[in-house]
């Protein structure tokens, strides 16, 4: 192998050592740069006789020739390698799902209210709302709880650590019951001032759905809960219009026709006579089961009084129904708890 071969050889392993273009072009300036090994090769051609002249710059030519095409070729693999690294580098995976603007939803139970509400709203129901913070008076002695009433105990109502103008604890409302006597004590002036005016008899006719409180926690009860009160006095309102408006009520809910409903006398402090509600199904999943949906009665007298207005002139009737127990049922979930534990895995199904 002659000086030259041994140059072009020696070019094609440094190039090939060099790993990136900088190192690339270090080595291309020590085989052609200035005072590279070619170059002064090139320059060592002055001193030859004028014949060898020719054939030695022929061959270093081709010498030449040899390095740039060896360093070209270098030039294009470092290109294509980095080129390669930077698409792997930046590699998207465009199976992958995109990301998306999550859709929000109303709760199931925000749901059940909404149609409760759309349902007695049909029936001409107003909607009442008020406080879930309460007095003693409005949660218990309104509603004619004796003083010494178990449902006064601490076992199953909050109490909020402040007292009302009468000395008692304020406590977290255990049934929506408060919204109704507020709402009739609000009107009940109106209402006098009318029937002294010789108009016709008025009307209450309104519901009291939201957030309630017992200390009770299991798979059917939660320490908050919701209800979703009635009330419906006036002239001469009767357990039979209390029987038509729920029966009514469930089989729009259920969106069951031949969904029958029955009545199981019990006991409230609020309603006499009182009764608790039963549905059954007379087809689908829950076929031929009675399952206990509220309780009802017609509004004690004592109540009435309380509202302000005349008890004799005053008659109708109260029910009381569970939001959740009723989404239960429509859903089919079997744990309330899993309505508020804020997993949205459970709660994203009911979008
Ligand atoms: C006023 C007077 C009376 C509402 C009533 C019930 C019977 C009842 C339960 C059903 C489901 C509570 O959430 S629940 O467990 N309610 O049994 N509620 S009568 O009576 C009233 C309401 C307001 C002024």
């Amino acid at each position: 192998m002659n000086d030259l071969d041994e140059l072009v050889a020696q070019a094609g392993r440094d190039f090939a050592a060099a790993a990136a273009p900088a190192a690339l072009e270090d080595a291309k300036a020590r085989f052609l740069g200035k005072s590279g090994q070619l170059t002064e090769l090139l320059k060592g051609m002055a001193a030859l006789p004028h014949e060898e002249k020719k054939t030695r710059g022929a061959e270093i030519n081709q010498a030449k020739q040899a390095i740039e095409a060896a360093l070209a070729a270098r030039r294009q693999a470092l290109a294509d390698a980095e080129l390669e690294a930077q698409l792997k580098a930046e590699a998207l995976d465009v199976t992958l799902p995109g990301r998306q603007r999550g859709a929000g939803g109303l709760h199931p139970v925000s749901r059940t209210l909404e149609r409760m509400e759309g349902i007695f709203g049909s029936m001409g129901f107003e909607v009442a709302d008020g406080p879930e913070i309460e007095t003693d008076w409005m949660s218990f002695t309104a509603l004619n709880n004796p003083e010494n009433h178990p449902a006064r105990s601490m076992q199953d109502t909050f109490y909020v650590d402040m007292k009302d103008a009468e000395g008692r604890w304020y406590n977290l409302r255990p049934h929506t019951s408060p919204m109704q006597v507020r709402y009739a004590r609000a009107h009940a002036a109106k209402y006098a001032a009318e029937l002294a005016a010789g108009q016709a008899m008025p009307e209450i006719r309104v519901i009291a759905p939201g957030r309630t409180y017992r200390v009770d926690s299991d798979a059917t009860h939660s320490p908050m809960f919701h209800q979703c009160e009635g009330l419906w006095i006036g002239a001469n309102v009767s357990f039979k219009d209390l029987k038509s408006v729920l029966t009514d009520f469930f089989r729009r809910f259920f969106e069951s026709d031949d969904l029958v409903l029955r009545f199981r006398p019990s006991f409230f402090p609020f309603t006499e006579p009182s009764a608790e509600v039963d549905i059954a199904f007379e087809s689908g999943p829950l076929k031929g089961k009675w399952l206990e949906v509220g309780g009802c009665g017609q509004v004690h007298p004592n109540v009435v009084r309380n509202f302000g207005l005349d008890a004799e002139q005053w008659i109708g009737f109260a029910f009381g129904l569970g939001p959740d127990r009723l989404t239960m049922l429509r859903y089919g979930v079997n744990d309330l708890r899993q309505f508020y534990d804020g997993d949205l895995r459970f709660l994203s199904q009911f979008r």
